[in-house]
């Protein structure tokens, strides 16, 4: 079982480069992903996350747990506990986004980054990727909203880029022209 003491805190040096491709789909990779599900499972799970102490995520990038491997688990519940985003993705791909962005406006944390980081961090309102699953099945994926803004983050961490990166250094509370907050 995954808890906090496994989460690679910044700044390890592993947060900061670039993931190397999954060239194989073998059951420890399988497993690993499992794992990294049910971190993000046990961590919305009110009486799991409290004693295990588990910091409630959406998304988990394989480097965060000290793996040099391009794969991310996303799992989202709505407010009504039901299963919103359920993924597990190997080697994801942005094939394309809109120009349009959108921002979370109380900002982003990460479960790397021990500190609250103030700022707006931008992101594309939709993309487009591909991704391989692990049953090896390709899988193409449209996302908007929450999802889009998840999947940003988290292709970022196999590319060594952490969210405040993103946040303007001399206005990091003021909204780009045109970007729409997350609703
Ligand atoms: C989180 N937690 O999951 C944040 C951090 C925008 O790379 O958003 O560092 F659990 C992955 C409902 C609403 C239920 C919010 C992407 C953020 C990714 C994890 N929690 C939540 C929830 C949350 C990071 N991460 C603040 C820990
Ligand atoms: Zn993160």
């Amino acid at each position: 079982l995954l808890t906090m003491k496994d989460i690679v805190r910044d700044p390890a040096p592993i947060l900061r480069k670039k993931a190397a491709e999954v060239s194989e789909i073998d059951e420890e990779t399988i497993s690993q992903l499992k794992s990294m599900r049910e971190y993000l499972k046990n961590s919305q799970n009110e009486e799991i996350a409290e004693k295990y102490k588990l910091r409630s995520g959406v998304g988990l990038a394989a480097p965060q747990i000290g793996l040099d491997k391009r794969m991310l688990a996303v799992y989202i519940e709505n407010t009504e506990g039901e299963v919103e985003y359920d993924y597990m993705l190997i080697n994801p791909k942005v094939k394309s986004h809109s120009v349009a962005e959108t921002y979370m406006p109380s900002g982003e944390g990460c479960l790397s980054v021990d500190e609250n980081i103030e700022g707006l961090v931008h992101r594309y309102k939709r993309i487009r990727i591909t991704a391989t699953t692990i049953d090896g099945k390709q899988l193409e994926l449209k996302a908007k909203g929450m999802l889009a803004v998840v999947l940003q983050h988290e292709i970022d961490h196999l590319d060594g880029i952490m969210f405040y990166d993103r946040i303007d250094k001399d206005f990091p509370n003021d909204p780009k022209i045109g970007a729409e907050p997350l609703e």
